[in-house]
């Protein structure tokens, strides 16, 4: 990719992550004539579907929807096989859009980053990669991902263990064969869920170690139907302005009438109907669907029963049914037949609120009740969401403070793009923005056009600093709180929360109002108020 690694140290800005959000950066800062150079930490571009690559993954937002709207050409001259797409395919996608604007000249590869330290007196950043190579720019923004930090989860003797052991948030670039061997599976996310079938084909046993079950509703994925391939072709722009103008920057055909107001029997025949369709589109059957009590039972219940009516054994499908918490209070799975894996005479549910797990053995696991023989072990254990990322680069704002320090009690921040305390640093679909509650292609498309009009305004002001007023800042974290209280999220412990990791726990990782709104306040901050919540100097 680049290789004029050492001939420049300075730039205008200096882009962190090579995925989605980093390549549209980098397409929009040369528009606006600014000296770039996007550092990457892995081999090859891609961010999240470079590094997970697990067999099975695939996205559950659908493919021409999940792509970039930006450019009609790309739109109209790629071609996406299937409804959902895989992980191969969109690497090749945006492998694709790289080439096509010529954006790998200004990316280097195997250029994680160690530091970014804001150095007051010349109003500039210092950005220092982990093989210790220091570069300079005005502005600094993180494209750094929101589940790019896998957590390390806390299993007694994973070091003892002598077998092989896989994470799908680092899959191996060759392939792996599971034939004729054992392998457990530990976590039933949306990772655990794809991954589970993908192994059931190929091992001698699978063991899938389950803590908590999800929802999960089926994708029905399928080869891409060429007449609904043809309408999105030739209404793109139709359809992607229906899209920003959701909650989430997706077409569900969300529901407008309270399922409160709509009779138990109508709702049924909804739910049913939604179920048929496939996929995320099923809870926006009502508006009030995770926010009513009576209306997210009915939802709940009916997933319930479709869940248990797919297992033949009544006593793995009692397990696998949630019943702690209501649908829609953690993210929301799609599968291409998970739960019909547990019907495989090769599959076995291992329930760990029954027995615990004790430890890893050196040749397999322990729990409460048996001792388990395995040849392989798959973490599907998750990510320290939002925040994980930007904490570990040692970025220190304003009078060298820390902000894994500033975020110690959460992670303050305004418009969720900024930090007070840290000036001319920006961050794309991280904390305080709607985040991964949409469609993140587009999200991320809104925060950089955002950020290029910014970068354009201070550009014409002889390219001057940017900070979030304190005040500003805090009453958007305000809004952020008293946004998410009002969701079923908030009262559900899950990684959207941060309980997946120690000490994590908060309420405002993401703006919970919607992306229709969101995108309305961040242009009214903008352009209504001139950047009045910003010092500009
Ligand atoms: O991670 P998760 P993920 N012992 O945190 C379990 C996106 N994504 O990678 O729930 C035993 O959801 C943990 O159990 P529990 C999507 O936004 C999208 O699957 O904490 N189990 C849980 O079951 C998604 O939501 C796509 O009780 C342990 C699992 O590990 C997000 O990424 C595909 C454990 C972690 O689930 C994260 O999904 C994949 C332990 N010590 C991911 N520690 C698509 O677009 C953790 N667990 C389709």
């Amino acid at each position: 990719m680049s290789d004029s690694r050492s001939e420049h140290t300075s730039f205008d800005a200096i882009v962190v992550g090579a995925g989605f959000a980093g390549l549209y950066t980098l397409y929009r800062l040369r528009e606006l004539g600014f000296s770039a150079r996007v550092l990457e930490r892995g081999s090859q571009i891609g961010g999240t579907w470079y590094w997970n690559r697990y067999p099975g993954a695939r996205c559950d937002v659908e493919s021409l929807q999940y792509s970039y709207s930006f450019s009609d050409e790309v739109q109209q001259e790629w071609h996406w096989t299937e409804r959902f797409a895989s992980q191969p395919e969109i690497l090749r996608y945006i492998d694709f859009v790289a080439e096509k604007f010529d954006l790998k000249r200004d990316i280097e590869l195997n250029a994680g980053v160690k530091s970014a330290v804001f150095d007051e007196t010349r109003e500039r950043w210092t950005v220092t990669t982990e093989d210790g190579r220091q570069m300079d720019c005005r502005y600094v923004i993180f494209a750094t991902g929101v589940l790019s930090v896998p957590v390390e989860p806390s299993i007694p003797g994973l070091d003892a263990f002598q077998g092989k052991v896989y994470r799908t948030s680092k899959w191996p670039e060759a392939a792996v064969d599971f034939a004729g061997r054992r392998v457990a599976v530990v976590g039933t996310g949306s990772s655990g869920i794809q991954v589970v079938p993908a192994v059931a084909q190929q091992a001698e046993r699978l063991f899938v170690l389950q803590r908590t079950p999800n929802y999960s509703v089926p994708g029905y994925n399928a080869p891409m139907d060429p007449d609904f391939e043809r309408d999105w072709k030739a209404n793109y722009r139709e359809h992607r302005q229906q899209a920003a103008a959701t909650r989430n920057n997706n077409l569900f055909r969300p529901g407008t009438a309270a399922g409160r107001d709509t009779p138990p029997e109508e709702r049924e025949r909804e739910f049913e109907e939604r179920w048929k369709t496939g996929g995320l589109g099923f809870t926006y059957a009502y508006p009030d669907l995770t926010l009513d009590e009576e209306v997210n039972r009915h939802a709940s219940d009916f997933v319930r029963r479709k869940i248990a009516g797919k297992i033949n054994d009544p006593e793995v499908a009692a397990r696998l049914v949630p019943t702690e918490y209501g649908i829609g209070g953690r993210r929301l799975c799609v599968d291409n037949g998970y739960y019909e894996t547990f019907n495989r005479e090769n599959v076995t549910l291992v329930d760990l609120r029954e027995q615990p797990l004790v430890s890893m053995t050196e040749h397999g696991f322990r729990t409460q009740a048996a001792d388990y023989a395995i040849d392989d072990l798959v973490l599907a254990t998750g990510f320290d969401a939002f925040t994980g990322a930007l904490v570990r680069i040692d970025i220190r704002g304003r009078g060298g403070l820390p902000l894994k320090q500033k975020w110690s009690d959460g992670p303050a921040n305004y418009l969720g793009l900024t930090v007070a305390g840290f000036p001319n640093m920006f961050m794309l679909a991280g904390p305080g923005s709607p985040s991964v509650l949409s469609n993140m292609v587009i999200s991320i498309e809104q925060h950089v056009d955002w950020l290029a009009a910014c970068l354009g305004y201070l550009k014409s002001r002889d390219n001057a600093s940017i900070e979030a007023r304190p005040e500003e800042e805090a009453k958007w974290v305000d809004h952020l709180i008293s946004l998410a209280q009002k969701t079923l999220i908030f009262r559900t412990k899950s990684w959207y929360t941060g309980a997946n990791v120690s000490g994590k726990d908060n309420s405002y990782f993401m703006y919970m109002g919607g992306t229709n709104n969101y995108v309305r306040e961040i242009t009214a901050a903008a352009d209504a108020s001139d950047y009045g919540g910003f010092i500009i100097k």
